[in-house]
């Protein structure tokens, strides 16, 4: 099966447990990426959909637009305190359900959207199932201002020649830019500490670490058999 017909079993599993197991008028937060707008095409094939949930709230224009597409009620977050589950992609996930998140750009409103969650469920092909994070390059975002000196102080975190950053050309929906540290080789530990030093950098908007009360609950992917569910304590 291609990777793309794998993510879109993957979204057809997820778009019926969350019509099916999910409480009416509940709120769902929607991530961003190609398996999450397989998810909500799958959605919109599903007639009870848009009337089941309350609403969700979207961390980005582009999910936005795909919900509204499908009749699906947006909320905003300055409006609600909590939300029943987030659920999104993942540019890696490991054994402990910790994440390098951001490829496509949406880190900081996934970062935020997803600490109001009570549950994340990961929905991503088992390509993205690593032993050690950062081979997919870690996005940081950052405020535009003073670029060199926020980089020089994140590089110097890592005391690794074999680093590098490189900048995105696109400025995100926050007006931030993104840059991307090649070369990490991350244990869930290195994830942890890594994290907490990166949120300390003045300057730093939010880096694609996900760990903490961000992690993955539930993973829904795939092996030879079909789709499979892992949870991580
Ligand atoms: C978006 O910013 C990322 O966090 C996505 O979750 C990630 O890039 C996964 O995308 P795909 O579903 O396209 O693999």
């Amino acid at each position: 099966m291609s990777q793309d017909n794998i993510k879109k079993s993957i979204a057809k599993y997820a778009a019926k447990y969350l019509t099916e197991n999910t409480e009416k008028n509940c709120i769902i937060g929607m991530g961003t990426g190609s398996t999450v707008n397989y998810l909500i095409d799958e959605l919109g094939k599903i007639p009870s959909a848009s009337k089941h949930f309350k609403g969700m709230l979207s961390t980005s224009i582009a999910t936005e637009q795909k919900l509204r597409d499908i009749g699906i009620n947006i909320l905003t977050p300055k409006d609600i305190q909590c939300i029943e589950i987030y659920i999104d992609g993942a540019d890696e996930i490991n054994s402990d359900g910790l994440m390098i998140k951001g490829g496509g750009g949406a880190l900081t409103k996934e970062k935020i959207i997803a600490s109001m969650a009570q549950q994340f469920i990961c929905i991503a092909d088992n390509s993205k199932i690593v032993d050690k994070l950062g081979k997919f390059p870690l996005p940081i975002e950052l405020i535009p201002l003073s670029e060199p000196i926020i980089i020089q102080n994140i590089l110097s975190i890592f005391n690794n020649a074999a680093l590098s950053a490189r900048r995105r050309d696109s400025i995100t929906e926050n007006h931030g830019i993104i840059v991307d540290i090649h070369g990490l080789n991350l244990s869930s530990e290195d994830a942890i500490n890594l994290e907490a030093k990166l949120n300390q950098i003045p300057g730093v908007i939010a880096n694609g670490l996900f760990t903490g009360n961000v992690k993955a609950k539930y993973l829904v992917t795939n092996n030879i058999d079909g789709i499979v569910i892992h949870s991580y304590v």
